[in-house]
């Protein structure tokens, strides 16, 4: 299906979380605007070819009347009770011709039963209700986050199960594939079942990409990145990513949904690497979708179309270094047939081997979409492709796996040859599809830090464009400042906007919008000698500071402001390496004005923070303060580590 769609919505929509605790009132719940042909439209218009909709997620508020529990739609003041937003999206999804699949959180912070063994005939019933009353399903996502601090019928307390056990997979398996026989259950927490999570929430899974797993045994991250080349069972990856940073709806980050690069980015690094694309649309309170996500999926689809309009590959001829012996059934022309059941092969044993397209006229390119015969296995562990130029073979790139699809993406060439060379595979390839394309150079919108200094710097993702920013909220353009040098920006709050500008294309970047809060200059930190803590005031989200390896928790940082300020908030964010460690969940945070005195303002837990490791946001009343201290009290990996790449506060 390559792409599709997932739609977050529940009682924490009403309440700017991530999560929602389970102790939501219903009545919060009131999207009285609420369109499911609206999200319906907008992901067939977008070229998805189902969605996934959040049926319950962690809050376990119901989308649906279920008839075993009280926390659903049944008591919320949308349609007077009356509603079904599953039914209401079901009946889309066949109005558009659409799939329809169903996240039903196995982690339910509302119900009293949940880690007792009564919960998992709740579960089953849930299950039930959902694979039966709605048509076919054709996917079923059980993620398996916990944070286990829940409010449980009204226990608020932490409960811990065992992942692996508790929700005895097996026989929920059983069930599942008896209601829906042609259903695809994803699972990133239990047994292994049919697709598998890439280990991030980032939207890309690695350029090695096997679909094969091990039915058994633990599967750790570089495992879900990669695969595993000699694996028992075959579970494809399926990467699951947000339209803007977090899977639920935050006014806030309405100026961050992903840019088109940012799309195209993801494009390339799911479907171009032989995944599936999840994408995630929040719904507003209101119960629709922001009119922003929908521009930035259209301009997506857009963007996809115009790369793959015209295959230079077509009319080309192709020809094969070695051929199955003896049958035409398995030439080198079947890559170029437009039929998928139909593929080239070599004879058995012989696993390396060419095949070279000839356009016949020299053709300018940049994009290389190869596709394997799969219902024979994925094969192909090394390949080049190369371009004949001035009379010899120049190397474009070396790569790995293919799979169902691999796209690469090079700067252009121009030649009238391209050479692909398989140098490695598990047996003889079998390749079924080869398209060439030029797609247009896309601008990358500027990235904008503000150092400790008060110095706004904007950089360039692209070294031939120009900038030009505004610092009054306005819309940048070509008539605007442009950018040569870090722009000093003063001590006080800073809202930047900037674009990337081609001269020779006059074409102009997206906008990327930042908001700062106070300049950092004269903050310090009394009780910390190593110069490398100041990585986290620096602004560059690359940088990262960890407490000593002799901390134990809780453990804190404290930072002296230089002068009082009035504080209603603070942000956080964990260090962005992918192999970090650290990634504080759980925190206190205090203010004082002299250092001995201090007040607890706010603490609790940074939800998803572990899958999904984003500036962290926490506001509180307005207090004047001088000193800051936040507190680590647990992390993701409940160690002693605490590691820092960005702290900053928000202020009246
Ligand atoms: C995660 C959840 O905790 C998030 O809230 C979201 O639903 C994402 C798709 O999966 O594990």
């Amino acid at each position: 299906m390559e792409y599709y769609g997932f739609i977050h919505f529940s009682v924490n929509t009403y309440t700017d979380m991530s999560w929602g605790l389970g102790s939501e009132d219903p009545k919060i719940f009131n999207p009285d605007k609420l369109d499911c042909m609206q999200w319906a439209r907008i992901c067939k218009e977008a070229g998805m070819k189902g969605v996934i909709l959040t049926a319950k997620h962690h809050s376990g508020f119901c989308l649906w009347p279920s008839v075993y529990t009280e926390y659903s739609v049944k008591n919320c003041p949308w349609k007077n009770g009356k509603g079904d937003i599953v039914r209401e999206m079901s009946d889309a999804c066949k109005a558009y011709g659409l799939k329809l699949g169903i996240y039903l959180s196995p982690w339910d912070r509302n119900h009293p039963d949940y880690g007792k063994p009564a919960y998992i005939t709740y579960f089953r019933n849930q299950l039930r209700e959902l694979l039966t009353n709605y048509g076919e399903i054709f996917e079923i996502w059980f993620d398996g986050a916990n944070g286990g601090s829940g409010y449980y019928g009204g226990a608020n307390e932490t409960r811990k199960i065992d992942a692996k056990t508790y929700y005895d997979w097996p026989n929920t398996y059983k069930l599942v594939r008896e209601l829906q026989p042609n259903i695809v259950i994803w699972n990133d927490g239990g047994d292994r079942a049919d697709l598998r999570w890439v280990g991030t929430e980032a939207g890309y899974v690695g350029e090695t990409n096997w679909s094969l797993l091990n039915k058994t045994g633990d599967v750790p991250e570089d495992m879900l990145r990669h695969g595993v080349e000699n694996g028992d069972a075959w579970v494809p990856g399926e990467v699951n990513t947000s339209i803007r940073p977090e899977w639920f709806y935050h006014p806030k980050e309405d100026t961050k949904v992903k840019t088109l690069p940012q799309l195209m980015n993801t494009y390339y690094q799911s479907i171009g690497r032989n995944a599936t694309l999840l994408l995630n649309f929040p719904i507003m309170p209101n119960g629709l979708i922001n009119d922003k996500d929908e521009q930035a999926a259209l301009g997506f689809a857009k963007a996809v179309k115009e790369a793959f309009a015209v295959n230079l590959a077509k009319g080309a001829a192709a020809e094969a270094s070695a051929t199955r012996a003896g049958s035409k059934i398995y030439s080198a022309a079947n890559v170029l047939d437009d039929n998928k059941e139909t593929y080239w092969s070599t004879d058995d044993n012989v696993n390396t081997a060419s095949l070279t397209i000839d356009f016949k006229k020299p053709v300018s390119f940049n994009r290389f979409l190869v596709q394997e015969y799969i219902a024979l296995g994925q094969r192909v562990k090394n390949f080049t492709i190369e371009a004949f130029v001035q009379g010899k073979w120049m190397l474009i790139d070396t790569q790995t796996t293919i799979g169902y699809k691999r796209i690469l993406r090079f700067p252009t060439v121009q030649s009238n040859k391209l050479r692909f060379t398989i140098t490695g595979a598990k047996a003889s390839p079998l390749i079924s599809n080869i398209e060439v394309y030029n797609a247009p150079q896309i601008l990358t919108p500027p990235i904008i830090t503000r150092a400790q200094s008060g110095k706004v710097i904007i950089t360039p993702a692209d070294p031939e464009s120009e900038i030009f920013y505004t610092l009054d909220g306005s819309t940048p353009s070509v008539q605007s400042a442009k950018y040569t040098t870090p722009v000093m920006t003063g001590s006080g709050k800073t809202e930047v906007k900037a674009i990337a500008y081609n001269q020779l294309t006059k074409k102009s970047s997206a906008i990327t919008a930042e908001k700062f809060d106070i300049a950092k200059q004269s903050w310090t930190f009394p009780s910390i000698a190593d110069s490398n803590v100041y990585n986290m005031l620096d602004g560059q989200e690359s940088t990262a500071w960890h407490q000593p390896g002799n901390v134990t928790m809780p453990a804190d940082i404290v930072i002296d402001l230089g002068k009082t300020e009035n504080l209603n908030g603070f942000r956080y964010l964990p260090d962005q390496n992918w192999w970090a460690n650290g990634i504080i969940s759980h925190y206190e945070f205090f203010v004082s004005m002299n250092s001995n005195d201090w007040q607890l303002v706010d603490s609790g837990e940074f939800s998803n923070i572990k899958n999904n490791p984003l500036w962290q946001t926490k506001t509180f009343k307005t207090v004047p303060a001088r000193f800051i201290r936040l507190r680590a009290l647990r992390n993701t990996q409940n160690d002693d580590a605490a590691g820092y790449a960005e702290v900053d506060v928000l202020t009246e």
